[in-house]
């Protein structure tokens, strides 16, 4: 494409590459412009099925043809085509996380390399607020216990934390409230997280109710809240960048942490070095980074981010694209069921007659998964997946299962998880919410059969 720029009376042409419109970008823009282009009405006849010469057309960019084609949600763009991003590198993190913003930092994890049972630090996601603090020196780092339901102040050492207290370790799932926020339409403001904001390594540290015990805390305490060492992006010290926590019923349980360790190493420093709290299941929001003092509160916190739409959903079930008062929103507490396919690498391809191994994860913030299952035609049928226990409560649970396949063709594997209450995931997106949180929607990958 030329540009033309009047300079006065000079005429300068630019010549500027041409860019092409991404799949993505389309959607975006206007999802049903887009749907169109790759459905068409035209190409579907009065039945609803779909015309043959689109079909070969599809196939040919799937490289093979959508078996179940009649059963896939129109308004999806099947996974085939998407895109990956390109590699960069952040320290200590592996090449292939995706970067979404580099200030702050935030960078997510692609499924296939989610795929380890425990995950590796350089794979865990990163979400930061604000600037990563410099210069942490291990022997002057303090932790302290304050507030107005605290029944004194007190402050630890990062020694006097690993010598006073007994240790625990455990494998504990952290999830952004946010993940899974690039789906929703309309969209929401926000990090566009798809699917790579969780991860699940196993983190060693105290137990927060030891520390809270040792203090003391008084009966009118309900809430603490946490305060990081990281710094405001304008640069003002002054300023919070994020300062949020939980009811203290969540505080109390044993698995809630103050870690320094994760997976028997130093926490990373994107991630939190050298102490953090760690609360499983909930959002990753609530598991304050760089931790130097916890607030026990008399009342819900009122840090930065624990009010209005951050981290806050409506308290009931609004249209999409509506607009929601502060004071109808209520705060994220335990993430909902969900599950991520991490084997094999989306657009993998295999012979007919082969059997596929498939595998993943499930995990939801309370209770446990009970079952897991996959589909080969877009929910019409679901087959039940082997699945294994938690480690510990909170920890994300593997399944596996062998996919056949009927013919040479594109598919899709979807996967499904139940909870122990019988909650499950919806194929399509859960209820919109203004700032795009819970989308706990099937996640699915695309198979070519040759
Ligand atoms: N001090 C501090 N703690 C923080 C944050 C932050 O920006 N600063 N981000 C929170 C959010 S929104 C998330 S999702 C998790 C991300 O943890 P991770 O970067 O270790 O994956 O940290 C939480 N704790
Ligand atoms: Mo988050």
């Amino acid at each position: 494409m030329d540009l033309i720029i009047r300079l006065g009376n000079k005429r300068k042409i630019m010549s500027k590459k041409k860019k092409e419109i991404g799949i993505h970008e389309r959607y975006t823009k206007d999802p049903e412009q887009a749907a169109d282009l790759l459905w068409g009405d035209a190409t579907r006849n009065r039945r609803g099925f779909l015309k043959k010469s689109f079909l070969t057309a599809l196939g040919v960019a799937l490289g093979g043809n959508m078996v179940f084609a009649n059963n896939f949600p129109k308004e999806l763009i099947p996974a085939g085509l998407a895109h990956t991003a390109d590699p960069f590198s952040l320290p200590g993190k592996h090449p292939g996380l995706v970067i979404l913003n580099d200030r702050p930092i935030n960078a997510e994890t692609p499924p296939h390399l989610l795929d380890d049972k425990i995950t590796p630090g350089d794979k865990l996601f990163v979400r930061n607020n604000g600037l990563v603090p410099e210069n942490i020196n291990l022997k002057t780092w303090t932790l302290t216990i304050e507030g107005e339901s605290a029944n004194s102040k007190k402050t630890y050492s990062l020694a006097e934390l690993k010598s006073k207290f007994k240790t625990h370790t455990y494998q504990l799932t952290l999830e952004c409230g946010g993940n899974g926020r690039k789906e929703f339409s309309p969209p929401a403001k926000g990090n566009q997280w798809s699917t790579g904001a969780v991860g699940c390594p196993t983190w060693t540290g105290v137990r927060l109710k030891d520390v809270l015990n040792d203090v003391g805390i008084k009966s009118n305490a309900v809430y603490i809240g946490y305060y990081g060492k990281d710094t405001h992006l304008s640069g003002d010290p002054s300023k919070e960048v994020i300062s949020r926590g939980v009811p203290i019923s969540k505080a109390m349980e044993d698995e809630s942490l103050i870690a320094w360790a994760m997976n028997g190493e130093a926490i990373p420093l994107l991630n939190g070095y050298p102490l953090r709290l760690v609360f499983g299941g909930w959002p990753a929001s609530c598991s304050g980074k760089w931790l130097h003092k916890i607030v026990v509160r008399d009342q819900v916190h009122d840090g930065k981010k624990m009010k209005g739409q951050s981290y806050r959903v409506p308290c009931k079930p609004v249209a999409p694209g509506a607009k929601v008062e502060d004071k109808d929103m209520c705060i994220i507490e335990s993430m909902p069921v969900k599950s991520l396919l991490t084997f094999p690498k989306t657009g993998a391809t295999i012979k007919l007659g082969q059997e596929l191994p498939i595998r993943g994860h499930a995990w939801v913030g309370e209770g446990a998964i009970k079952e897991v299952y996959y589909s080969i035609d877009f929910g019409t049928t679901w087959l039940p997946c082997a699945l294994e226990a938690p480690v510990n409560r909170l920890a994300w649970q593997h399944f596996s299962a062998k996919v056949r396949f009927p013919e040479i063709g594109y598919y899709e594997v979807w996967a499904k998880a139940v909870d122990s209450q019988g909650r499950s995931q919806p194929m399509l997106l859960p209820g919109w919410n203004p700032r795009g949180y819970l989308n706990n929607a099937c996640h699915r990958i695309a198979i070519k059969v040759q």
